[in-house]
């Protein structure tokens, strides 16, 4: 049996579209979560797209994906650069799991070059703009395929 794929959004992103279109675009995040569903569903899977500025919340969330989802996209924002909490929560996540960011964080200043999560995340992928949630949902599809015995 099949469980969705989480794609979770931390602090701020509540807010896409509506400040710093030079950094994030002008998309706003219903519209992203949109793309996200539409890939997965060509992709013949199912997204549960969330957003949070509380990084408790987060935790909860990937707490919930241990046995609840097949992979998870995180875009964790701001926490990136500081949650030892989420970088514990995802170590006891046995699925994929796929950091994501709008931005290019390394073109960016010093203290956005350092992410808790990469060191357990499969894969990293950023700068691609919003654009790079529905990248990251095929991403994912295909690491999901990769995994299962033929
Ligand atoms: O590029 C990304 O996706 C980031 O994760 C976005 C975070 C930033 O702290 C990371 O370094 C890189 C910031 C998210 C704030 O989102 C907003 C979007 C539009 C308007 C205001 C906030």
């Amino acid at each position: 049996m099949s469980n969705p794929i989480f794609v979770l959004n931390g602090p701020n992103l509540n807010l896409l579209g509506t400040r710093e279109p030079h950094i994030y675009g002008s998309t706003r995040l219903a519209e992203v979560e949109q793309m996200c569903h539409d890939r997965a569903r060509a992709l013949g899977h199912v997204v549960s797209f969330r957003q949070s500025n509380y990084e408790g919340q987060i935790v909860e969330w990937i707490h919930e994906a241990i046995d609840g989802a097949d992979g998870i996209v995180i875009n964790p924002a701001a926490l990136t650069h500081t949650s030892v909490a989420i970088l514990d929560a995802l170590k006891n996540v046995k699925c994929p799991i796929i950091e994501l960011h709008i931005s290019n964080p390394h073109q960016r200043e010093a203290f956005r070059h350092v992410s808790y999560v990469t060191p357990v995340a499969t894969a990293m992928m950023c700068g691609f703009g919003v654009t790079g949630y529905p990248l990251a949902v095929e991403a994912m599809a295909g690491l999901i395929k990769a995994r299962r015995p033929a």
